[in-house]
């Protein structure tokens, strides 16, 4: 039964009817993660990659008062122009934005609730939220990983970033089940960096084992999602001790201007650019676009079953 404040391309339409490959991509790193122009030249880069390999890319965001799955050119540019100015649409978010007819970027925890909605079971982005490091007395966790114990989308990401606390983050995910899987590699990834001090679960190797594993944890009727770490092009990896540095302060930043909430994550992210003068944004498009190549092929894998 196809929902009634959902809209879909033809496009997708026509590949979710027919058993096709298809990639969400999320559309927070458009209105909040990345500065326009460079938004708007990576979503549709990464689509043009999702292309490449055969799957049909469908940008998840709320507009019009819709919960959209594809948009137009156009309105990747109108997401990435309002920047902030969109909303940030996370799980408790989604009513109200249709309610009052706004526009919002869709967040790792809104994205796959659209993409279960619409039948999509890969979604690729860049990094997804987590436990802030602090969380334990500022409470500050990402719903991104409640919607992963619950929702059944596979998300392929670059894996988690030192913004956040990664040992927690990875207790938590393993505390709701929520596998956490290297691929090509059995050390999680950090985002910028492909190496931190955590392991990953289970390392695969081929989009084709990934496929497999979805199609066995829904057999079992395990409900969730699945972290799928995918380390950032070699070439393309920042030198950990910059990064590192430009992390803490901009940590230290926030902290001292009281930044909290839903603010926290955009606040980081974008004084990482600003301190790294553009080395981290450089890497961080490098990095989604490869996300989204390996969600393609799983994608892929996924519609030849
Ligand atoms: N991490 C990134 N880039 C991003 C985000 C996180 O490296 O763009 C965005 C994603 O949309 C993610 C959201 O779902 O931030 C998490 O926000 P919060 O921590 O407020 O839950
Ligand atoms: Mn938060």
């Amino acid at each position: 039964m196809p929902n009634a404040h959902l809209k879909t391309t033809p496009e997708v339409a026509e590949a979710l009817n027919t058993g096709g490959a298809v990639v969400a991509l999320e559309s927070t790193i458009i209105t909040h993660g990345m500065p326009y122009p460079h938004n708007v030249e990576t979503a549709l880069a990464v689509e043009a990659d999702v292309r490449a390999q055969g799957a049909i890319p469908a940008t998840i965001a709320v507009m019009g008062g819709r919960l959209r799955a594809g948009l137009t050119h156009n309105e990747i540019d109108e997401l990435g122009q309002r920047g902030e100015e969109a909303i940030k649409v996370s799980r408790r978010d989604l009513p109200f934005v249709i309610d009052r007819g706004g526009v919002g970027g869709t967040t790792v925890a809104a994205t796959m609730i659209v993409s279960a909605i619409a039948g999509i079971s890969v979604f690729a982005t860049g990094g997804i939220g987590g436990v802030h490091r602090g969380a334990g007395s500022s409470f500050d966790i990402s719903a991104d990983l409640q919607e992963l114990a619950r929702t059944d989308v596979t998300v392929v990401c670059a894996g988690i970033k030192s913004i956040l606390d990664i040992g927690l983050t990875l207790e938590y995910l393993e505390t709701h089940g929520v596998p956490v899987v290297g691929f090509g590699t059995d050390m999680l990834p950090a985002f910028y960096t492909r190496e931190s001090p955590f392991g990953v679960d289970y390392q695969i190797d081929s989009a084709v084992e990934v496929s497999r594993i979805i199609g066995l944890r829904r057999s079992l009727g395990l409900g969730g999602g699945m972290v799928v770490a995918n380390p950032i092009p070699k070439d393309a990896s920042m030198d950990a001790a910059v990064i590192d540095a430009a992390i803490e302060q901009a940590l230290g930043e926030a902290d001292a201007q009281g930044i909290v909430g839903k603010e926290t994550t955009p606040f980081l992210l974008g004084r990482i650019v600003e301190i790294t003068g553009d080395a981290s944004l450089t890497a961080n498009i490098a990095l989604v676009r490869n996300n989204a190549v390996v969600a393609a092929q799983i994608a892929s894998a996924r519609s030849a079953t």
